[in-house]
């Protein structure tokens, strides 16, 4: 007689190769093994502690193959729902056991999802630079590298230092200090400023490059309508986060006055931080996460939803989502209908290592493992020879001292 399979150890690997990571990796008795990523950037420690206290014990036991009833324990059997803490854990489990259902089926994730609906993956890499010729230089490098689409972020003439402007090119990390570090903010000079720098942007590269840029929740609706319509000669792919989502109505009064797209949601955690933005068609792009969004299960449902509203999804993958939560985006962005962009901040040489992984890119695209299960795993012996380092997001405030959003 075949006796089921049993999840018999589940552990969390903390580790920090030039940024901390937070990894669950789920064992069953068969010795299959899944990884999940739990990072929440930081905030690590309170995921961590959330899995080892109150989920792990539950899981000691349970069948691995049951994956949504595993999502509904954890999410309805919590009584305490949604928050960042709480999905980051859920996610961590629920991408764990899909890694596990590929590997004992044999097949890539993405077969698991419904099969491959592209050749591969769009994604679009960070152009920064403090001047406009470093933009251009930066847009260049990109588009060298074989990128499709691109986000352009500035420093603005008179702020010390901007959001999205990083001193190493390619793996832009804004966590950098145990307590905050303090940014100015000023809307006007901001808002007067950007609209010239994707002027210059068209005006060397053309009209057809896919172009980007990320507001970071700074602006409020009216504000954001004057800046979607100031960009709108430019035909951006999207301006991304321009307000705080809260108050999801918010975004009807920047739709009134715009076609400039709009793309949100890497603050999200679940369907009810969306479902007004999807429902309304207040949005073009759903930019929520595997690792924030409680894990593929979750997120699939949120991009289903979107898919009845011509909403598209454009997930968040800057490098504080580990390798685990890029390979797991990756079989779903292969897999559903609605796929608009994925975000690629490559990680450093050191978190590639510790994190062996099968994804590639290629001509613009990213490509998914083809190995059973996600394709990533960790170096548990090397992972041990990073220690957490505490290291926080900056906060922000408007040039007469008030608080603002980062
Ligand atoms: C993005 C994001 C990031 C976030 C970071 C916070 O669009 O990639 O805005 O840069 O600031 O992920 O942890
Ligand atoms: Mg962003």
């Amino acid at each position: 007689m075949l006796l089921p399979v049993r999840i018999v150890d589940a552990r969390v690997i903390v580790t920090c190769p030039g940024r901390n990571f937070v990894t669950l990796k789920i064992v069953t008795d068969e010795g299959v093994t899944g990884v999940g990523d739990a990072t929440l950037n930081g905030r690590e420690l309170s995921v961590a502690a959330y899995l080892t206290e109150h989920v792990i014990p539950t899981l000691i036991g349970r069948d691995p193959a049951r994956i949504e009833d595993t999502w509904q324990y954890l999410y309805r059997g919590a009584y305490w729902r949604r928050g960042p803490v709480t999905m980051s854990a859920i996610a961590a489990v629920d991408t764990a056991l899909w890694d596990i259902k590929g590997k004992v089926a044999g097949l890539p994730v993405y077969q698991l999802l419904g099969g491959r609906s592209r050749e591969g993956v769009t994604v679009y890499g960070h152009a920064n630079g403090d001047t406009v010729d470093d933009v251009l230089t930066a847009v260049a490098s990109y588009v060298d590298l074989g990128y499709r689409a691109i986000r352009v972020q500035t420093g603005i003439p008179g702020l010390p230092v901007t959001y999205g402007v990083g001193k190493d090119k390619l793996f832009y990390e804004p966590a950098d200090a145990a307590i905050p570090t303090e940014s100015a903010w000023s809307t006007e000079r901001y808002l007067s400023f950007i609209p010239s720098v994707f002027a210059r942007v068209r005006e060397e590269f053309g009209p057809t490059l896919k172009l980007l840029h990320d507001v970071h929740h700074r602006l409020t609706p009216i504000e954001a309508a004057r800046l979607g319509r100031s960009l709108e000669p430019y035909a951006l792919t999207w301006m991304e986060d321009p307000v705080p989502a809260e108050l999801q109505e918010g975004f009807r009064l920047i739709r009134q006055h715009t076609t400039t797209p709009i793309a949100v949601g890497e603050v999200f955690n679940t369907i009810w931080d969306c479902e007004q933005l999807i429902r309304e068609q207040l949005i073009d792009y759903i930019r929520a996460t595997v690792v924030h969004a409680g894990g593929i299960t979750h997120l699939r449902r949120i991009f289903d939803l979107a898919a009845l509203h011509h909403v598209r999804s454009g997930s968040h993958g800057a490098t504080d989502l580990s390798p685990v939560c890029m390979a797991a985006a990756l079989h779903l962005d292969l897999a559903i209908p609605n796929f608009g962009l994925q975000e690629y901040m490559r990680h450093t040489p050191a978190t590639d290592e510790v994190f062996p992984h099968g994804y590639h890119f290629a001509d613009g695209y990213l490509h998914p493992s083809e190995a059973p299960g996600l394709g990533v795993d960790i170096d548990e012996d090397l992972a041990a020879k990073y220690p957490y380092r505490p290291a926080s997001l900056p906060v922000n405030r408007l040039e007469d001292g008030t608080m603002h959003n980062w």
